[in-house]
């Protein structure tokens, strides 16, 4: 269960360990950004991760399950050629422990690790403006202070436990699965009560259920979901990756969402309603987030949005035996798509089990959590395990759980106490050297991430190599940048049907009091590569660089 115990304080006769460039997470976006600066640009670079191990996100979410829903052979590093041709995935969706290995694979392969401090969780940093320099403190009390700070600490890393009143009563066991034990939890012969139907309880539900007594999911939102259609890969598959990563990485990099297939040009009313349902089934029969590629208005559109979603309506009730279940299950409240699309593997199918029941806690909501299980209006159930399937404070909430505080003591959360602003995702103002790698206001989580995270890594990089060529000591966004860039990204979302799904994470929604601000910039990852590009190419326009 999560620890809650307070962070020590920094002894200050604590010597501090000078630095180039800190690095807090290490995985994907740490480990790039580490091997960029250290590697490329020579610099001294410290890593600061609080796991005992690579991995970021599949270090912690290790709940049954767990698997990428981009395809493995896009879910992976591209920067080396040498790596691509070495590594082969085993299945089309790779699991949670087949990442983490091939994460340690890759900070090995580089010899990472050495520049790694596990266990070691970053509680503050404070810039020091007469120096130029971010000290740095962490929990166990170490300092460290450095000229570049940035931060790769994940976008869904933060724990949303609901605060349900009585959990601290509840006599059986509690997980959320982001914090998932390490040695596994055995369900056998449990009554496990689920709470959450994202991205994450879709995966986990059918597992679960293998062994348990009984699962009850209790669902607030009801979700669409496409069969992952996973399966083993060929030997010829993964031959052709290989000799195909160039074309692979040249799609990547051009398509919106970085995936290596792209959007179909036509509209969904081009074809008739017969052709629709045709392309519709293939896509279904392929699995996967290509069903979202079939037409490209799907997400700007919604009445062609609507033959998609009622096409999955139509699916979950034709999967689902028992009507009344079948009916909660469809009836879905956004368009399809607005919220991130889960893949799953016989989520729906889990709902005929004899050891699965559906609790729609929309029209009957939790009230409390008893020692022997959870109340809702009107019921009792009683459960030995519960698990919070119930997401992350998306985007901000890894950020701004560390004290982070700038020029003249701004604090973060100050600065972003109505939502974050920043400039490209990559730097707030008044926050000099600091950089966000996939931060808000970047496309991440609409894109596959190592894809977004390479390009992040790679730009923060190059602007540092850049500022050394010139003899420039600190960059720090302009506030009319910061401002301008989060008016572009809300102009990019309210393009899309994605703001229409009113308890998306992509909006903090599903985070009581925090501010409602699209995040993510959606205007695609190949227009965002650009604009970057031509910041980065005219004299870093909209940040103010000094020697
Ligand atoms: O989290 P979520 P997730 N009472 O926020 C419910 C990535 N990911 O961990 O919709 C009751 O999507 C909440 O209900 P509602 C992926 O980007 C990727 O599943 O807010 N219920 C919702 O049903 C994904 O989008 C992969 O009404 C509460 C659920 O909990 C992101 O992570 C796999 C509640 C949370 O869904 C997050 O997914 C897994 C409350 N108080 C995750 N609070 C792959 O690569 C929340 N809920 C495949």
């Amino acid at each position: 269960m999560p620890d809650t115990s307070m962070p020590r304080q920094a002894d200050p006769s604590t010597q501090a360990t000078e630095l180039d460039a800190l690095v807090i997470g290490a995985g994907f976006a740490g480990m790039y950004q580490l091997l960029c600066l250290r590697d490329r640009l020579g610099l001294s670079v410290k890593v600061l991760e609080a796991g005992d191990g690579v991995g970021g996100t599949w270090y912690w979410n290790r709940y049954p399950g767990a698997r990428c829903d981009s395809e493995s052979h896009a879910y992976s590093f591209y920067f080396s050629d040498e790596l691509l041709q070495e590594w082969e995935w085993s299945e089309r969706y790779p699991q949670q422990p087949e990442i983490l290995r091939y994460l340690n694979y890759v900070a090995d392969k580089f010899d990472l690790k050495r520049n790694i401090a596990f266990n070691t969780r970053v509680t503050s940093a404070r810039y020091d403006e007469a120096a130029n320099r971010w000290h740095v403190t962490t929990e166990a009390g170490d300092l460290y202070t450095t000229k570049f700070l940035i931060t790769a600490v994940g976008c869904l890393s933060s724990a949303n436990i609901p605060n349900i009143p009585g959990l601290d009563r509840f006599a059986g066991q509690w997980y959320h699965t982001g914090q998932w034990p390490h040695e596994g939890v055995d369900f056998t012969g449990k009554r496990v009560g689920m709470i959450g139907t994202g991205s994450t309880g879709i995966q986990a539900a059918p597992v679960i259920a293998e062994t348990a007594a009984h699962l009850t999911v209790f669902q607030r939102t009801a979700n669409y979901s496409m069969p992952a259609q996973n399966h083993p890969l060929s030997t010829e598959f993964k031959q052709w990756v290989k000799e195909n990563t160039g074309e692979l990485r040249r799609m990547m990099q051009s398509t919106p969402n970085g995936h290596p297939f792209a959007n179909e040009d036509r509209s969904a009313h081009d074809v008739t309603p017969e052709q629709r349902n045709a392309i519709y089934e293939k896509a279904w029969e392929i699995g996967g987030l290509q069903f979202r590629a079939t037409f490209r208005d799907l997400l700007v559109d919604k009445s062609a949005n609507d033959t998609a979603a009622e096409f999955i309506r139509a699916k979950i009730r034709q999967i689902v035996k028992n009507p009344e279940t079948a009916a909660k299950l469809s009836d879905i409240d956004h368009p399809f798509a607005a919220k991130r699309p889960p893949i799953d593997t016989f989520y729906f199918e889990t709902f005929n089990r004899d050891n699965v029941s559906l609790v729609d806690i929309r029209a009957n909501p939790i009230e409390r959590i008893t020692a022997s299980g959870i109340e809702t209006k009107g019921a009792e159930y009683p459960l030995d395990i519960i698990v919070f399937a119930t997401g992350f404070d998306a985007m901000t909430g890894p950020l701004l759980r560390m004290d982070i505080q700038g020029r003249d003591g701004l604090a973060l959360k100050e600065a972003w106490n109505a939502g974050p602003r920043s400039y490209l995702g990559l730097q707030v103002a008044g926050f000099p050297n600091f950089f966000t790698v996939t931060g808000p206001g970047s496309p991440s989580v609409l894109c596959n991430m190592p894809v977004a995270i390479e390009q992040h890594a790679e730009w923060i990089a190059n602007c540092i190599g850049h500022m050394r060529e010139h003899g420039l000591e600190r960059i720090e966004a302009k506030a009319e940048s910061a401002d301008q860039w989060v008016d572009q990204v809300n102009a990019a979302a309210n393009a899309t049907l994605l703001p229409q799904a009113k308890h998306s994470w992509y909006l903090g929604a599903n985070v009581p009091g925090k501010p409602r601000v699209f995040m993510p910039y959606a205007g695609g990852m190949a227009r965002y590569r650009e604009i970057c590009a031509d910041v980065a190419a005219n004299d870093y326009k909209g940040f103010t660089l000094s020697a």
